[in-house]
This record gives C-alpha cells, sequence and structure tokens, in this order.
C-alpha cells in the first residue's frame, strides 16, 4: 500500500503538495470573471481563496517555519479572513487571477526549498514530523473543498468533472436478507480524540477516555429517499418536529426542502453543477442544515448521533476499517466523483460495528457543538479552532465526496453554523438503547 503522508518523507510531501496545487488550479482553471465574481455572498470570490492558500503558505511555512523574510507583507491584510467576512470581500483590492497565481507559485517555490532544509525530526512543533507541511496542505484542501461549495453555488454548467461514476447500488443494501438499518454500539469506554497522529489538528487533541451508554446507529447516511419521505409527509410545515430556532428559520426562509432541489411535476429534481436531474433516491441526502437533519431525526422517531456517539462506531483507528489509507472500494473522497455513492456502496469500509460510509461521501451532522476537548492547547494559533468553540457551532464528522484523504480521518473534526446548506453536508441518526 501508498505509504501514510501523515508519516511521510519529504518526497511524498512534495508530491503531496504538487496533487493539491493541481487541484487547486484545476478548480480555478476558469474565465477571469468566474473567479473574480461573488457567486454568493455566503462565499469568497474563487480567486481570494486561490491567493490566500498561498499566503496562508507564506505565513506558516516560510515566515514560521523557515524564518524568511515576508515577500508581500502588505497582501497579508486582505487574506486575512477574520478581518473581512466572506460577504466584503469582492470589495477588497484583491490580486487579479494572473497576478494570484504568480505570488502562490513564487510562494511554493520557496517552500520546497524549506522542505528540502527542514529537518522533520526537529522537535520544534512546527517542523517535527512535517506538521508545517501537513498543516499547509490541509489547509489547500479544505478551501479546495470549499471552491467546489462556491461552484455548486454559481449553478454555472460545465465547470466541474462529474469524474469516475461512484460505484453502484451494492445489492446487500437492498431487499430481503439485507443487513439490518441500524447497528448496535454496545455500552462502555472508548478513546476520543488523538495524541499521536502527526498531523492532526489542535481541535482533535488530547485523547481522552468517554464512556457512553449502549445506542443504535444507523449503518447508512439518510438517502434523498429517506429524506423525500419526510418532505411528503409536510415534515416542514410540523412545527412538532423542529426546534424553536429551526421552526423559526424555515418560516421566515419559505425552506421546504434541502438546498438546490426544485420540485417538478410530482418529483424532485436537483441542480448539480449547474445541470438539473432528478434526485436520486439512493444516493444520501446532501445540503441540509442541521436544523433540518434534526427536525428528520425527530420525525422519525430518532435523534442525531454526538460526536463522541459517531467517533465510537469508527472503532478507535485512523479509518473505521483500520489504519491504512482509504481504497476505492472504502469510501468516496477526493472527488474521484462530483457526488456521494449510493447508500451501502462501500461495505468494505464498514467499521467494527457495522456502520458504513462514515468516511467520505457526505459530512455527517451531530448533536454536538463545537467545544473544546478536556486539557485542549491551542497550537499553533487560536483563530484556528479556538475562537469557534462554544454554543455557535455544530460539529461534522466523516468528510465528504469532495475531502481530500489528507483532511479525512476518524477523530478530523468540522463545524459550522446550524443553518448552513451550501457545504457537502447530510447525516445519520442515532437512538438510545432503553
Ligand atoms: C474547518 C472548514 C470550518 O473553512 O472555515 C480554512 C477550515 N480554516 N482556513 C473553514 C479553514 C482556515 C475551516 N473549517
Ligand atoms: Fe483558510
Amino acid at each position: 500500500r501508498e505509504p501514510d503522508p501523515r508519516h511521510a518523507p519529504k518526497e511524498l510531501i512534495a508530491a503531496e503538495l504538487a496533487a493539491a496545487r493541481d487541484r487547486s488550479l484545476a478548480y480555478t482553471d476558469l474565465e477571469d470573471d468566474l473567479l473574480v465574481r461573488q457567486h454568493s455572498p455566503l462565499m469568497s470570490p474563487l480567486v481570494w481563496d486561490l491567493a490566500h492558500v498561498g499566503n496562508y503558505e507564506e505565513l506558516w511555512v516560510l515566515r514560521e517555519a523557515g524564518g524568511i523574510t515576508p515577500l508581500r507583507p502588505e497582501i497579508d491584510d486582505i487574506y486575512d479572513a477574520f478581518k473581512h467576512p466572506r460577504k466584503n470581500r469582492p470589495a477588497l483590492p484583491l490580486l487579479g487571477p494572473a497576478e494570484a497565481r504568480r505570488y502562490i507559485s513564487g510562494v511554493r517555490g520557496r517552500v520546497l526549498d524549506v522542505l528540502d532544509a527542514v529537518d522533520l525530526e526537529d522537535p520544534d512543533p512546527l517542523r517535527a514530523g512535517g506538521f508545517v507541511f501537513g498543516l499547509v496542505l490541509q489547509h489547500e484542501h479544505q478551501h479546495d473543498e470549499t471552491m467546489l461549495a462556491t461552484l455548486q453555488l454559481s449553478r454555472e454548467p460545465g465547470l466541474i468533472r462529474d469524474g469516475e461514476s461512484p460505484p453502484g447500488r451494492v445489492p446487500s443494501a437492498v431487499g430481503a436478507g439485507a443487513p439490518s438499518r441500524e447497528v448496535f454500539v454496545p455500552p462502555g469506554p472508548f478513546t476520543m480524540g488523538t495524541d499521536t497522529l502527526p498531523w492532526a489538528y489542535d481541535n482533535e487533541r488530547p485523547a481522552h477516555l468517554v464512556n457512553l451508554p449502549g445506542y443504535w446507529l444507523d449503518r447508512w447516511p439518510v438517502s434523498n429517499g429517506d429524506y423525500a419521505a419526510f418532505v411528503a409527509d409536510g415534515g416542514y410545515g410540523d412545527r412538532r418536529w423542529w426546534r424553536p430556532e429551526g421552526w423559526e428559520w424555515v418560516s421566515a426562509k419559505g425552506i421546504h426542502a434541502p438546498l438546490f432541489w426544485t420540485r417538478n411535476g410530482d418529483g424532485w429534481w436537483r441542480d448539480r453543477f449547474g445541470r438539473m436531474e432528478p434526485v436520486p433516491p439512493d444516493e444520501p441526502v446532501q445540503h441540509v442544515s442541521w436544523y433540518e437533519a434534526d427536525a428528520y431525526a425527530r420525525w422519525a422517531g430518532k435523534r442525531l448521533p454526538t460526536e463522541a456517539e459517531w467517533e465510537k462506531a469508527c472503532g478507535g483507528r485512523t479509518f473505521p476499517w483500520g489504519d491504512a489509507e482509504p481504497r476505492a472500494d472504502q469510501a468516496g473522497l477526493g472527488h474521484r466523483a462530483a457526488r456521494p455513492a449510493p447508500v451501502g456502496a462501500y461495505p468494505a469500509g464498514a467499521g467494527p460495528y457495522g456502520a458504513e460510509q462514515l468516511i467520505g461521501d457526505v459530512w455527517e451532522w451531530t448533536s454536538s457543538w463545537f467545544q473544546p476537548y478536556p486539557g485542549f492547547r491551542s497550537f499553533p494559533y487560536a483563530e484556528y479552532s479556538e475562537v469557534f468553540f462554544g454554543e455557535t457551532y455544530r460539529v461534522l464528522r466523516g468528510g465528504s465526496w469532495a475531502t481530500h484523504p489528507t483532511a479525512a480521518r476518524t477523530t478530523f473534526r468540522n463545524w459550522d453554523y446550524p443553518i448552513r446548506r451550501q457545504i457537502f453536508a447530510g447525516f445519520r441518526c442515532a437512538r438510545g438503547a432503553g
């Protein structure tokens, strides 16, 4: 098998950096107008993401780890995500597309020089195990996923390749003799988070014991077909299923289906990167907010899992199947296809209790707020995780079809506002054993 990039030799780090850059350049290989325009007030112009990725490398690899004199200190302010909310970014004096490409390629050349010179055994925590390279690599892939969400919001056709078809529906997922739709996770303690994965973020640390009662977890994410039944049952018009804030939100906004769904005759169609298609019933539902996920679960007589319940179902390994890097038959990751695979497509990716599709395909909303683990220490900067802790953001787990394997593992924590729907997020349900 491929060596794990988290314990990577320099050549592998360099190859991973090149692959991430190819990806960013592919998503921004567009007419200037499409790069400079703001497709949604929720998102940056794509040309902002592009230069921001390079500026982040300049800050962390060149200046902090490499001790190199700033190349373009005057643009730091523009690309500081905390100084300017996304909706204001089009008004900034952004580098144009050609200049942005030149800037990030100039930075990258020096990054490779720093990589060449660095001692990966250096005890300095930024350099040890190549942490700072893992940081910028995961950062770039996370922005690539964000750019895909921007491109989906643009509804412009023909910009995103569909990729290879995801695996077809696996017969064992349906019909007589199919596995049960829920798996049981017995009571007891498990180790949540990590002390040992060298490229894990601060918010995944430290490892700590969590004791949970037994619970049932859906074997698969909720499908479009499942979700359409909630819609057809009048779920969006029935206050009983909703949190008060969620009810207020759907009522005020007139929300009655997932983002990108449109009624067509007696069926649902969806916009997928600018093309309309019937909503595939077997695919995990995407583009629902936390409030919608929470309401569906209540309608189904269940609830969302806590993030501890989600992680325990993965069995304490880097991936549900073990510590080996994902194979194509285990998880849908890295934009192999521009869509999730049907529910049941990855039995080979099951965790020890039988839950499938935990990694890849769709991010999964959990009931948990984004909070620090006991003993949390901010590293390398408070603005990555710490400033987001509290009762504002809900945690998502597992990664989507658009998530690169470098940023996918059972301990990885993502978070967003409970009203957000542009991310590639779905969910699965849980219920207590009682
Ligand atoms: C972890 C996806 C919530 O996009 O805001 C990118 C990742 N942090 N640049 C985000 C991130 C800094 C972050 N999320
Ligand atoms: Fe960023």
